[in-house]
């Protein structure tokens, strides 16, 4: 292997000097100024006065310090879960069951916030995006996973179709189920493995796995993976969505960001 270069060797020092002050700060200080010393590097989950916000901190802090670039394990087509695995889901509303009956046609995925030139993309147009695939376990908070892979485009191609702010954090998706929407920070909204996925194991994305489209966010539990997405809103704050605390899942108990 060759040598690091000088610059990367020099942003290698500064994270683990980073990361290193973490955990010196939090074992010789307690969690309180180990926050403040994530803060002061801006990096603070948007749930952090939760109950569990100085974890979470602690957790998202040192994710982003040792793990943004990597990649979630990728697997072999002969390991692909059959079926696919799908947990259960209360009826689809009438919104869903309309666009259903003209098979998807008038899908739209709208892109709004901090960007350049606002759009809205149907099936058809996301699908004359070049096409890539993976093949990626998605893991539930409830312990069971499954191996699928999933066919779509990669969400940093749709966002720098419409130009995103430079002071742009956060990617908030929401589903055409109002009850669920999730956000991810640019780290992960920019991550070659973070997709808008329309197909699974060779055809269309099955109903029951989020189809006509869901995010697929493999470096995060399941519940980051929101099924039937028809919206994405980028932003540099959380605090005018829902509770302000990034996304529905901590508004219920769970951690905004799931990193596995
Ligand atoms: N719209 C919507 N998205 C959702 C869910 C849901 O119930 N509704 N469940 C989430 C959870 S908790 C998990 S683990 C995964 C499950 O995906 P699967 O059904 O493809 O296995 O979807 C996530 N996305
Ligand atoms: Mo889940």
């Amino acid at each position: 292997m060759s040598e690091p270069s000088q610059a990367e060797s020099r942003k290698l020092s500064r994270r683990s000097l980073i990361t290193t002050g973490l955990a010196a700060t939090a074992g010789a200080l307690g969690l309180g100024a180990a926050a403040r010393f994530a803060q002061s590097y801006g990096l603070i989950p948007p749930d952090h006065a939760g109950i569990y916000g100085l974890g979470e901190t602690l957790t998202y802090a040192s994710q982003r310090l040792l793990t943004r670039h990597s990649l979630a394990r990728e697997f072999l087509r002969s390991q692909i879960s059959k079926p696919p695995f799908r947990n259960e889901m209360p009826p689809l509303n009438d919104a869903y069951k309309r666009l259903q009956a003209g098979g998807f046609a008038d899908w739209k995925l709208s892109v709004n916030g901090m960007v350049a030139q606002p759009a809205s993309f149907s099936l058809d147009q996301l699908k004359s995006f070049p096409s890539h695939s993976q093949i990626t376990m998605l893991q539930c908070e409830e312990g069971w996973s499954y191996i699928a892979e999933w066919i779509g485009v990669p969400l940093s191609r749709i966002l720098e179709s419409v130009g995103i702010h430079p002071q742009a954090r956060y990617v908030v998706y929401t589903s055409i189920d109002p009850e669920w929407w999730e956000s991810i920070d640019m780290a992960d909204a920019m991550h070659p493995q973070t997709f808008l996925a329309y197909g699974m194991n060779g055809g269309e994305l099955p109903l029951g796995n989020g189809g006509p489209l869901r995010l697929r966010v493999p470096r995060q539990l399941g519940y980051k993976s929101v099924k039937f997405v028809t919206q994405l809103t980028v932003t540099d704050s959380m605090k005018k969505f829902g509770k302000g605390l990034g996304s529905a899942s901590p508004e219920g108990g769970y951690a905004w960001y799931a990193g596995i």
